[in-house]
């Protein structure tokens, strides 16, 4: 197979690229990267010495493409499919890649350090609280962008790579700050969570949702059962 996806299943910005390639039925093998292994993390480094997932390798083009954005650049172009991630007009393409900076900086970021906080234990206070009212902005932003045109997707009129970047980020984020005051972005929120792409993503990520430090506040359908699964 000449693709094959360094990533974890539970990592949002891996999920953002599996978005992409299920949206597409793309061929491709994912290779789990276990950054508590030390081998897995030195074969990871290896090839993108960053260490941050995930990382496609295309053995047909002799290329490693990192970056999730660029990767599902490089998809758009070399491995298409019926779903176009950037439309070919500049002034949409350039509202999809918009979209896209938005959630991976302005949602997965604030997201990431909240989690993060919790991982160091405890976390602090003062950085969680800014990092909430840097979703809460963010959100307000979403919900108005929703309300300027009639489309189900956040940007140029179809499901993007700015919907791929969306889902995770958000998926997440609301574990941690929910927004059920916010009609469209809980309306925007649900259309992702059940678009079959995300909701394969979400069913692979099941069985590492234990390692998640807010697991307790995902939807119902992810809460452990007795058997701790
Ligand atoms: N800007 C990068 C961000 C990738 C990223 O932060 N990935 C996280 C997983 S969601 C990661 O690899 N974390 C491991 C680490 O930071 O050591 C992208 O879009 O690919």
């Amino acid at each position: 197979m000449s693709l094959s996806l360094h990533s974890h299943p539970l990592a949002s910005f891996c999920h953002k690229v599996l978005i992409a390639l299920y949206e597409n039925a793309t061929p491709f093998e994912a290779v789990l990267v276990d950054l508590g292994s030390e081998a897995s993390r030195a074969a990871f480094v290896n090839l993108w010495p960053l260490g941050k997932m995930p990382v496609l390798r295309d053995e047909a083009r002799d290329r490693t493409v990192p970056e999730t954005t660029i990767i599902i650049e490089y998809l758009d172009r070399y491995y298409p499919g019926e779903i176009t991630f950037i439309p070919s007009d500049f002034d949409q393409a350039l509202a999809v890649r918009l979209w896209d900076r938005f959630f991976d900086l302005h949602v997965q970021e604030p997201m990431q350090q909240i989690v993060g906080e919790r991982l160091r234990g405890g976390g602090d206070p003062a950085r969680v609280a800014q990092a909430e009212a840097a979703l809460q902005k963010a959100y307000d932003m979403i919900e108005k962008q929703l309300g300027d045109h009639e489309h189900p997707w956040i940007a140029a009129g179809g499901f993007t790579m700015a919907d791929c970047a969306a889902a995770p980020a958000l998926f997440y984020a609301e574990t941690l700050v929910p927004f059920p005051e916010r009609p469209r972005l809980q309306g925007y929120y649900n259309r992702l969570v059940t678009r079959p792409s995300f909701a394969r993503v979400l069913d692979e990520a099941r069985p590492y949702f234990k390692f998640y430090p807010y697991r307790e506040r995902l939807p119902a359908r992810f809460q452990l059962d007795e058997s701790g699964q």
